[in-house]
């Protein structure tokens, strides 16, 4: 589906290189993932591994630990969703940054509703919107080419929303805006993402490691804070996450699907200079 609004859905340069990153994007360490079930997800994972994988014997072992790095990555979006609230068949749900789509089909299959995914790779939206073809729900989850800051829904039309690993690449006033306007009153946003410690965070080399792979910048937590209260998104959850994920990326640094980024996320929630977030706010 194409964008609703005039405006071109890529406004600068660097959305245009964000988009062709995506557009791109092609990794195992995703797909391997996603063949798994056809929950194909672009965040990470929490919660502990069953340390028995790496003692699996070949050639069953790389299997069993992608298979064990998939079940925790759909575990954090089952945490992200039990922060939505209660939402009813007839709610609305938007996924801001939706990637392949695999938090989206989650969210339906769990309250019933119909869910919007909007992301500005049109590889990514294309792909999304078949696999929820083929699993016969794209009357309910559709996803659209359409800039997360300027999504052309109608104002107050969304009872909840979520960005899950989306923030840093965009500025967070101008972000949360935009929530503001799509969510009804009382209408709930949830966030997971990766933040730097304003004191002791500044640009470590791990987190600029971070920032240079993926082409983002992560924000500093206060940041979150600030841009929330200027936009009428009042925090009912903050669920530092890091002590959670940290498994995770063990268990991926030695997995057959490793990227190389592994050790920067380690050393950066190790160190201290980064977290691993959820923050929950209400729009009053
Ligand atoms: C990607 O997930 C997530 C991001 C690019 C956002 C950066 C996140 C931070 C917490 C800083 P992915 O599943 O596409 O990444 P990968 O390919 O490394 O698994
Ligand atoms: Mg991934």
């Amino acid at each position: 589906m194409t964008s609703s609004t005039t405006a071109p859905v890529l406004r600068t340069d660097y959305q245009k290189a964000v988009a062709e990153y995506w557009d791109y994007e092609r990794d195992p360490v995703n797909l391997r993932l996603g063949e798994i079930d056809g929950l194909y997800h672009h965040h990470y994972g929490i919660g502990d591994y069953d340390p028995r994988v790496l003692d699996a014997p070949a050639p069953a072992r790389d299997d069993t630990i992608i298979e064990e790095m998939h079940r925790l990555e759909t575990a954090q979006a089952d945490f992200l969703l039990d922060h939505v609230g209660d939402i009813g068949p007839s709610a609305r749900l938007l996924d801001a940054g939706s990637g392949r789509g695999g938090t989206s089909v989650i969210a339906h299959s769990r309250f019933g509703c119909q869910v919007d995914g909007v992301t500005i790779s049109e590889a990514q939206v294309a792909f999304a919107n078949d696999q929820a073809e083929r699993r016969g729900i794209d009357d309910a989850v559709r996803f659209h080419y359409r800039n997360m800051l300027d999504s052309g829904f109608e104002a107050g039309s969304m009872r909840g929303l979520w960005t899950n690993e989306s923030t840093m690449y965009v500025d967070l006033f101008e972000l949360f805006a935009e929530f503001a306007r799509l969510l009804a009153h009382g209408g709930r946003y949830v966030c997971i993402t990766g933040c730097s410690h304003d004191v002791t965070g500044g640009r470590t080399k791990a987190v600029s490691r971070i920032d240079e792979h993926y082409t983002c910048n992560i924000h500093p937590r206060s940041h979150y804070f600030k841009a929330l209260a200027a936009n009428n998104l009042v925090p009912i959850n903050v669920i530092d996450l890091t002590t959670a994920t940290i498994p995770y990326w063990e268990l991926r640094a030695q997995s057959p699907v490793a990227t190389g980024i592994e050790e920067a996320f380690l050393t950066a929630y190790r160190e201290g200079s980064f977290h691993y977030l959820l923050i929950a706010a209400d729009r009053v």
